[in-house]
C-alpha cells in the first residue's frame, strides 16, 4: 500500500476555501472556519456543493460540521451506486463534499481522499458459501496520531499492544501508547520498561485520567488543528481521558465490571471532539478483539529485525523450520533473535495469511457470482442454448 500520508501531504494546498454564499438558508449563519478541523482546500469544488468533516456518525445518520456549523446529512441516493465497497462509506474523521440543506438533512455527494486510515477486519461478516468471510471496517480516518490505551492494572499485555501497533503502522498516523490508571498501581515502572523494551521506537507515557498525572506528557500531540484517535479495549479508560482533557464530562465513563474485570462497552459509536486546546480526539468505542487487516506491511514495519535474518539463510525460499543454513534458527540457537519476539512474529503473520485467504475467497466467489449471471444472461439470449 502506498503511504497515504505523503501522497495526501503533496496534494492538498494550505489555502481554505469559504462556502459558497449563492447556497440557499446560508444566510446569517455564523461561519465555522473548516480549517480548525484540519481541512485544507484539495481543488476547486463543484457549484453547489460545501465541505465538512463527519463528526459521528449513527445508524445511517451523521453529524458533519461544515462552514455553517454543525448539520445533520445522510448519503445521496447516487452515492450507493458509486461506492464499491463498504469501506468506502463516510466514517467519522472524513471530509466530505455535501448538498447544504438549510431545512433539513443535507446530502452527502463525495468523501475526500483519506490521508489516513486504521481498519480492522470485520469477523461478523455474513457467510458467503460455508467460508465466513471477513470484511474490513474503518474505525476512523483523517488523523495525525494514533492512541493505544492500555490499563497498567489489569489486563497488561505487550503482545495485545504489538498487534494494535501493526495495524496502525500502516494507518498513514503516528502511534503513542498510553498507559492508563497509573493511580492503581504501586509501581508502574516495571511496565513502563517492559513496553520500552518490546517497542523502543515507540513514544509511551503513563498517565492517570482522574489525577492529571502525566497529561502534560501529551501536549506536543495536542496541537491546534491535529487529530489523535483513542484506541484500546473497552474499560481501558478511552472517554475518561477525553473528558480530563476536555476539562468536562462530554462521554460518559461507566466502572469496569467486578466479576471479570472486564469493560462495559459503555461507548457505542464513535465521536470526534473538538479540545480546548484546538486539538480533535475521535473517542471509539472499545474493541473486544483487534482482528488484524492487510497488515503485511504493518508486519514488516513492526519486526524488520526479524525479516533481516531472512536474507541471510543458505536458502533463498527457506522456510526456517529445519533448513540447513537458516539463520533464523541459528539466531534462536544462540539467542541473538528472542524466541518470543519469532513467535510474535509467527503469530501475526499467521492470522495476516487467514485474513487474506478468507478475503481472497470473498472477492474470487464474486467474480464466479458475476460470471455465472452473466452466463446465464447469455444462455437466454441464445435461446436457451450455451454455446
Ligand atoms: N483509578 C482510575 N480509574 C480510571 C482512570 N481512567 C478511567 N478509569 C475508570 O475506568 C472505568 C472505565 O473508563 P472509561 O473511560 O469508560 O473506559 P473506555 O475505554 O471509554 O470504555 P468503553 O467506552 O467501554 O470502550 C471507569 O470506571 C473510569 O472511572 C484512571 O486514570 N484511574
Ligand atoms: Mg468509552
Ligand atoms: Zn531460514
Amino acid at each position: 500500500m502506498p503511504c497515504i500520508s505523503s501522497f495526501f501531504r503533496g496534494c492538498w494546498s494550505a489555502a481554505f476555501l469559504r462556502p459558497k454564499n449563492n447556497i440557499k438558508g446560508a444566510n446569517n449563519t455564523t461561519m465555522t472556519d473548516l480549517k480548525t478541523y484540519g481541512y485544507i482546500e484539495t481543488e476547486d469544488i463543484q457549484e453547489g456543493l460545501i465541505p465538512g468533516r463527519v463528526t459521528e456518525l449513527r445508524r445511517e445518520r451523521f453529524t458533519v460540521m461544515t462552514g455553517y456549523g454543525e448539520v445533520t446529512a445522510v448519503l445521496k441516493g447516487a452515492f450507493y451506486h458509486s461506492a464499491d465497497t463498504r469501506s468506502d462509506y463516510p466514517c467519522v474523521g472524513d471530509f466530505v463534499l455535501l448538498q447544504y440543506n438549510g431545512n433539513g438533512d443535507s446530502l452527502i455527494v463525495t468523501v475526500l481522499p483519506r490521508r489516513s486510515k486504521f481498519s480492522r477486519a470485520d469477523y461478523s461478516g455474513h457467510a458467503a458459501g460455508y467460508a465466513k468471510t471477513i470484511q474490513e471496517q474503518v474505525v476512523a480516518t483523517n488523523f495525525d496520531y494514533v492512541f493505544i490505551l492500555t490499563s497498567l492494572n489489569l489486563d497488561f499485555n505487550v503482545t495485545r499492544i504489538m498487534r494494535y501497533l501493526t495495524q496502525v503502522r500502516q494507518s498513514g498516523g503516528q502511534p503513542v501508547i498510553i498507559l492508563t490508571k497509573a493511580d492503581l498501581v504501586d509501581d508502574y515502572n516495571p511496565m513502563l520498561a517492559e513496553v520500552i523494551n518490546s517497542i523502543p521506537d515507540v513514544p509511551v507515557h503513563a498517565i492517570c485520567s482522574h489525577t492529571s498525572l502525566g497529561l502534560n506528557e501529551l501536549a506536543p500531540y495536542l496541537l491546534p488543528g491535529k487529530t489523535a484517535v483513542f484506541l484500546g479495549m473497552s474499560g481501558v479508560g478511552k472517554s475518561s481521558l477525553l473528558n480530563a482533557l476536555m476539562e468536562q464530562d462530554v462521554m460518559k465513563v461507566q466502572a469496569i465490571r467486578e466479576i471479570d474485570s472486564r469493560g462495559r462497552h459503555t461507548t457505542t459509536h464513535r465521536q470526534l471532539f473538538m479540545l480546548p486546546s484546538g486539538t480533535m480526539v475521535i473517542d471509539t468505542p472499545g474493541m473486544r478483539e483487534l482482528g488484524l487487516f492487510e497488515a503485511g506491511e504493518g508486519i514488516h514495519a513492526s519486526f524488520g529485525d526479524v525479516e533481516e535474518w531472512f536474507g541471510k539463510c543458505r536458502f533463498a525460499d527457506c522456510r526456517h523450520q529445519a533448513e540447513p543454513g537458516c539463520a533464523v534458527l541459528a539466531a534462536l540457537e544462540d539467542g541473538s533473535l528472542p524466541r518470543e519476539r519469532w513467535e510474535h512474529y509467527l503469530t501475526q503473520q499467521h492470522e495476516h495469511k487467514y485474513v487474506q485467504d478468507r478475503t481472497g475467497y470473498l472477492i474470487s466467489k464474486r467474480a464466479r457470482d458475476k460470471m455465472t449471471v452473466m452466463q446465464g444472461k447469455q444462455t437466454k439470449k441464445n435461446g436457451g442454448w450455451k454455446k
